[in-house]
């Protein structure tokens, strides 16, 4: 396990934290860096108010001195801005009076169960395997609020990655109705084509199809539904042979899909042409191999979006996922009162009418922190100056090979 984080903390509990283990020493890390990638999470049309209270900002509590990483555990904390309305409600300590409590959740709503569960939320299944009514003990971490904490940990194997020229970005390519033409066959967008993408309020790059999604939210929103979506994330600059096809659990592939599929709400993940690749012909899924008269060795095509046989192949890494419309609904679905066992409808809690760019944001995240755990399997890592001895002596072999590398700029 070279590379390993944890993530701890309630919606609204007093702070979120993660402790990154693994992290090579030598690595340059501020809070001012991390906070950025933070800041573009937060980005998106169609969240709720809970973004106006919240302003992510990450303290370092350990494992970083002068500005680089000592190779010991990196601590994050975010402080949840929301917690003072919730000290009661999230307490920790038992209350001294639970009577007072109860008469109390008359005037508060914060402090009654959520007893509903809503309907596509972890509320239900979370109290049955618990063995809780209110659903709060189990949403308040089910929350896609803890993905602030990945986005954290994304951000320092982002700036390991970026050592090595890897850049990583993504792109909204479909927002409930509304979606932007999406050639698989054709290259994937550019480091500079996706330097502007945090312009659209949707994340994305197809302006026409930015002003459908737009329109498509505030129509959700005024009939109480939510959307769910396709983002597309690019990392850049990738070596060949990270990943492996020997053993089952070191495909990079896997490792990537597991690491998207993770995100709260994401329900398929595909590289490349992807599901495509069920309904086409040999000749048209692979990507051929051609030299040029310089003796370089390139690919025409990236249907395979980076990866074959479990390991990169050098060209860009290209993985889709498709987020479900979020679970609360301001028209709630059927459900029942885990109290009473009576139909009822699920709860409504305050929530977003959209997730999907912030979503995109936090995939960049989880499959930099997949791709810095590979590289360091790959060139070692107890150093930076270690890895890239390493990495050196790679690419110089890759070169005789006729296989150059592209490096990114970006993120
Ligand atoms: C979320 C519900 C909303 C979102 C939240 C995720 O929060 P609240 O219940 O406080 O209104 O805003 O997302 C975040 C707080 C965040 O930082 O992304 C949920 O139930 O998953």
């Amino acid at each position: 396990m070279p590379l390993r984080y944890l993530t701890a903390g309630e919606s609204h509990g007093p702070a979120l934290t993660a402790i990154v283990e693994g992290l090579p020493a030598g690595v340059a890390l501020s809070a001012a860096q991390i906070n950025e990638h933070l800041r573009r999470r937060q980005l998106g049309y169609g969240r709720g108010r809970r973004m106006q209270i919240e302003t992510d900002e990450v303290e370092i509590l350990s494992g970083v001195r002068h500005g680089v990483s000592l190779g010991g555990p990196v601590t994050f904390m975010i402080r949840n801005k929301d917690w003072p309305r919730w000290e009661r409600a999230m307490a920790v300590e038992a209350p001294d009076d639970p009577d007072e409590v109860r008469a109390a959740a008359e005037k508060d709503w914060r402090l009654r169960p959520v007893s509903r569960p809503r309907p596509g939320h972890a509320d239900w299944p979370g109290a049955l395997k618990y063995g809780f009514t209110d659903a709060r003990n189990i949403l308040e971490r089910a929350s896609a609020r803890e993905t602030a904490m990945r986005v954290a940990a994304g951000a320092a194997a982002a700036a390991l990655l970026r050592e090595f020229g890897i850049g990583i970005g993504s792109h909204v390519v479909r927002l409930g109705p509304a979606a932007a033409e999406l050639d698989k066959d054709a290259p994937a967008p550019s480091p500079a084509d996706l330097a502007r993408v945090d312009e659209s309020p949707v994340r994305c790059l197809d302006p026409a199809a930015s002003a459908a999604m737009v329109s498509a939210v505030d129509e959700a929103k005024a009939k109480g539904e939510t959307l769910g979506g396709v983002f597309e994330v690019i990392a850049w600059g990738v070596p060949p042979g990270l990943g492996s096809h020997v053993q089952w659990d070191r495909k990079l592939d896997a490792r990537l899909a597991a690491a998207v599929m993770s995100i709260q709400a994401i329900k398929a993940v595909e590289f490349g042409i992807g599901f495509e690749a069920g309904a086409r012909v040999g000749s048209r899924s692979h990507d051929a191999i051609h030299v040029d008269e310089e003796g370089r060795v390139y690919r025409p095509t990236n249907r395979a979006g980076g990866i074959e046989g479990g390991m990169s192949n050098g060209q860009p890494i290209v993985v889709r996922a498709a987020m479900k419309p979020l679970a609360t609904l301001y028209d709630p679905l059927p459900s029942i009162d885990m109290l009473t066992r009576e139909a009822s409808k699920g709860a409504i809690e305050r929530s977003d009418v959209t997730a999907v760019p912030a979503a995109a944001v936090v995939a960049e995240a989880v499959v930099a922190f997949e791709l810095a755990r590979a590289m360091i399997e790959k060139f070692g890592g107890d150093s930076l100056a270690e890895m890239r001895r390493n990495y050196d002596a790679y690419v110089a072999d890759l070169a005789g090979r006729g296989v150059q590398l592209e490096r990114s700029g970006s993120s």
